[in-house]
């Protein structure tokens, strides 16, 4: 069993806050939600404060086909909130897949997926 534990605590001490990066907290529309209508903007809050120039929120429809979006940008008051103005948005499944580049020049990515009602 020892082996284990110091597994464990290897694991537990690369988590630690130093090693922090920008991941996704909650986003808006919320990540796998449906919404009754096509959202204004898009807003994704990260773990830590991002650099706007050098993040990137990509928004794909059913088919695959990008959707042209607003340049992101963030709140003078909160770096973590990254968000996009949005076209009206047909009704289907949105995938939007969002690359971050926090504070402090950690690159994280990810997708998630929320769908327009009508
Ligand atoms: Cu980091």
């Amino acid at each position: 069993m020892r082996p284990v534990h110091l597994l464990a605590l290897a694991m537990l001490s690369i988590a630690s806050p130093a090693f922090a990066h920008a991941f996704l907290e909650r986003a808006s529309p919320s990540v796998g939600s449906e919404v009754p209508t096509s959202p204004p903007e898009l807003s994704i809050t990260f773990t830590e404060g991002v650099e706007p120039l050098f993040s990137t929120i990509e928004l794909h429809d059913a088919s695959g086909v990008a959707v042209s979006a607003g340049k992101p940008h963030v709140a003078p008051n909160n770096n973590r909130r990254l968000t996009i103005d949005l076209p009206k948005l047909s009704p289907g499944t949105y995938t939007v897949i969002w690359h971050a580049t926090s504070v402090d020049t950690h690159k994280t990515e990810g997708s998630y997926q929320f769908t327009v009602s009508r």
